[in-house]
């Protein structure tokens, strides 16, 4: 949050790399193979004017960069930031690609998004804007092709606006066949149940998972969280229900903090009425912005941007264990010295994978016209966490205890896999 935007932009890429490369020295990785998952596959840029509410048009950015399709359809969200560019969408994408790949799902990494506030847009433009984004992109995505998802600032109802859009270029008799073009849609349009608490539940199940092996309670342990969007707000909705204690949160507007406990559902309600954020919460005390990851807490939840826990404020942490809901919130300076320091961590490409594995039950109910109850979803969400998360846990202790190098090792073997299977056309 300190750093500048360049700065932001340039570290993802260079940590995803430094990450994957260190990864692929130790399983020592075909080099072939490693040249090909070093790159992206394809990377649009796409300028489109859209009318504003006074008449006046404007020019926005979107990019969609698919990073690598070896295990199934391109999968990923869509953000909208001031921060997105050819090289943040390139990061994110190609943690998608191990994400995917971690979580045994068929499916590749991508990501994209737009260049843009989408604070200083009405509602109306926000539609426009992603109606002629999702025009622009065409067949770049599609229902067994690149499958778009919610991000940073989008949601449910920037999914039904894509949806629409990608259904109405189709003939009528094709149109019922593209409802899978995006997940993360609301319930009444194909939406899944569980889809909106999915991320958040799955960061919570990694620090109930993570708590158990190290026989931690987690009954009255402090966390805080920085976000608190879906993300956010769900992993403090169901730590809470364990008994767990949110003392601090950050959101892009302001930080506060209570080491008595801030209640879950009373910040939330007052959001709602505070345009989405925490600022002015009268039940808790305001903190400076940089003090944040200085707090006293057990657990630290970084839910927002990248590259937020760094050489600068990493020596500072009281937590014992960071769960990463972002993506990319730890860069490589950062962990070095979280892990010289015994802190545990739970890589983003495990801990927020609830997302994704949510996504994929959505375009499993659409593409084969089913509808699951919202207990059935969550129950194969906990199975399928689990099994991810104890086969990360075993190869982590087998090791160095690195629980991010262990991720990206078994997701960059089942990649491996498929290659060396499959061979790569002449
Ligand atoms: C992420 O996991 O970072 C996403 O972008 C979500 C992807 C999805 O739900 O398809």
């Amino acid at each position: 949050i300190t750093k500048s935007k360049t700065q932001l932009k340039q570290g993802m890429l260079e940590n995803v790399m430094r990450q994957f490369n260190h990864a692929a020295d130790i399983i020592g990785l075909n080099s072939n193979i490693r040249k090909i998952l070093s790159i992206t596959n394809n990377e649009l840029l796409i300028h489109f004017p859209v009318k504003m509410d006074n008449g006046d048009v404007e020019v926005f950015t979107g990019y969609r960069v698919q990073h690598n399709n070896a295990l199934g359809p391109y999968k990923g969200g869509l953000r909208y930031h001031p921060t997105v560019d050819i090289d943040a969408a390139k990061a994110l994408a190609m943690w998608m690609t191990w994400k995917t790949s971690l979580a045994g799902l068929p499916y590749g990494g991508a990501k994209g998004g737009i260049q843009i506030d989408p604070s200083k847009y009405s509602n109306a433009e926000l539609e426009r804007i992603t109606r002629r984004f999702t025009y622009a992109l065409g067949d770049n995505i599609g229902p067994e092709h690149d499958i778009p998802a919610p991000d940073v600032n989008t949601n449910s109802q920037t999914m039904a606006w894509i949806v629409d859009t990608y259904m109405s270029t189709k003939s009528p008799a094709e149109r019922s066949k593209n409802q899978h073009v995006v997940t993360g849609k609301p319930l009444g349009s194909g939406g899944s149940e569980g889809r909106d608490r999915a991320t958040g539940y799955g960061v919570f199940l990694n620090i109930k998972l993570w708590a158990e092996k190290k026989k931690v309670n987690l009954k009255s342990k402090r966390f805080i969280v920085q976000g608190f969007g879906n993300v956010g707000y769900w992993t403090a909705y169901f730590l809470e229900n364990e008994g767990a204690k949110l003392v601090g949160v950050q959101d892009a507007y302001g930080t506060i903090a209570n080491s008595d406990g801030i209640e879950v559902s009373k910040l939330y309600q007052y959001m709602q009425g505070n345009k989405g954020s925490i600022v002015g919460y009268a039940l808790a005390q305001v903190v400076d912005k940089d003090s944040f990851f200085e707090l006293d807490c057990d657990i630290c939840i970084p839910a927002a941007l990248g590259n937020q826990i760094t050489a600068d404020n990493a020596a500072k942490i009281k937590a014992f264990l960071i769960a990463e809901g972002a993506n990319g919130p730890t860069d490589v300076e950062g962990e070095e010295i979280l892990l010289k320091n015994g802190v545990g961590i739970i890589p983003d490409i495990l801990c927020n994978s609830g997302g994704v594995i949510g996504s994929y039950f959505e375009w499993l109910q659409n593409r084969n016209g089913e509808l699951w109850q919202l207990e059935e979803v969550m129950a194969k969400l906990e199975k399928k966490m689990k099994e991810v998360f104890e086969k990360v846990y075993e190869t982590a202790e087998n090791r160095d205890g690195d629980m991010r190098t262990a991720a990206y090792i078994i997701a960059i073997e089942r990649i491996e896999k498929a290659y060396v299977q499959r061979g790569i056309f002449p």
